[in-house]
């Protein structure tokens, strides 16, 4: 791996380099797109003067590393010995982030196409609730984004879909940050179709087998199943988790929070049937938001990200941010503004 002491101005990298953004100062001045300070493997700091000619289309973001390669090297400028220098030829592929924090944004029921609250009349918005809580996951560098289902409501058109792919999936495609979901009870055929054309590596409809996170975390889901009638055999769990975190997204009435009924589900069914254990599990379909500790597991409905909740004491318009560090989850409010 070559670092700074391998580098001579006027030449270019005899071999690509590792480096790791530390500060990125946008609007550099006239040509630059961006002055991005760095440090090399080594710990050596040195510039990247993201020139405009170069046509660069990396999003830079402070804390990732970057394998940089075919680059010119010059001489640096404000204290630092090296800069470099990219072309059209600079070839920089991004390596992903060195913290080792993750961080997943939860967001469920957001009724996209519901105009008016179903209590009071009063106007809603839930596209700009929605959007609103992606922006909020895409600046606190979240990893993934969980909806816990019922993304659109029935009344949900083709002008809801596009707005939902404009301001949720498209930044969403930009941060590179992937959508996990389950199906709740309401959907849209309209929403229906966006969310196929969407599926792929950035959509993805949960299962009981997972999605890996990152090498710390995975996340199951269960779609909704009327009164609760999930189907027990078809519940798919890897035998084998590597990942040392579990978490499990539902869209139904959770006997662990609501009581014992005939159309709830009772955890204890499903934790039978899975060989791990979940370390959170989180539940959409309730518009109020709540939690319980079901043995050490924290469980909890997440409430509506808009205000929907036909309770006289409402607990809505929430998002959530989970927090993994030192293999424990930390589940954080945010009130959506
Ligand atoms: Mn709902």
């Amino acid at each position: 791996m070559v670092t700074v002491d391998d580098l001579s101005s006027g030449q270019s990298l005899p071999e690509p380099i590792v480096v790791e953004v530390t500060d990125i100062n946008w609007q550099a001045g006239q040509s630059r797109r961006a002055v991005i300070e760095l440090v090399d493997t080594a710990g050596n700091p040195l510039r990247l003067i993201d020139y405009e000619g170069a046509a660069i289309s990396i999003d830079w973001k402070q804390n990732h590393q970057y394998r940089i390669s075919r680059c010119g090297v010059q001489k640096g400028g404000r204290g630092f010995e090296i800069d470099l220098a990219p072309s059209k030829n600079t070839q920089i592929k991004p390596l992903g982030s060195t913290d080792p924090t993750t961080r997943l944004l939860v967001v469920g029921d957001t009724h996209i196409g519901r105009t008016t609250h179903p209590r009071t009349g009063k106007k809603i918005k839930p596209r700009h609730a929605f959007s609103t809580a992606i922006e909020y996951g895409i600046n606190r560098d979240a990893d993934a984004v969980v909806h816990v289902g019922d993304i659109f409501h029935e009344s949900a058109t083709s002008t809801h879909a596009d707005h939902v792919d404009t301001h949720v999936f498209a930044p969403l495609a930009d941060a590179n940050i992937p959508f996990h979901y389950i199906t709740g009870n309401h959907s849209s055929s309209p929403g229906d179709e966006l969310l196929q054309q969407r599926t792929g590596n950035l959509v993805t409809n949960l299962d009981p087998r997972g999605v890996s996170v990152n090498s710390q975390v995975r996340v199951f889901g269960i779609d909704h199943h009327k009164n609760g009638n999930i189907p027990w055999n078809d519940l798919a769990f890897p035998n084998l988790v590597s990942e040392p975190l579990s978490v499990l997204i539902l869209h139904q009435t959770i006997e662990q929070l609501s009581g014992h009924g005939s159309k709830t589900v009772d955890l204890e069914r499903i934790d039978r049937q899975f060989g791990g254990q979940f370390n959170f599990i989180l539940a959409g379909h309730h518009h109020d938001a709540s939690r319980t500790d079901w043995g050490d597991i924290p469980v909890m409905y997440t409430g509506a990200a808009e205000h929907m909740s036909t309770n006289n004491d409402p607990d809505d318009r929430i998002a959530w941010l989970l927090t993994v560090e030192n293999n424990s989850i930390v589940c954080d409010r945010y009130n959506i503004p």
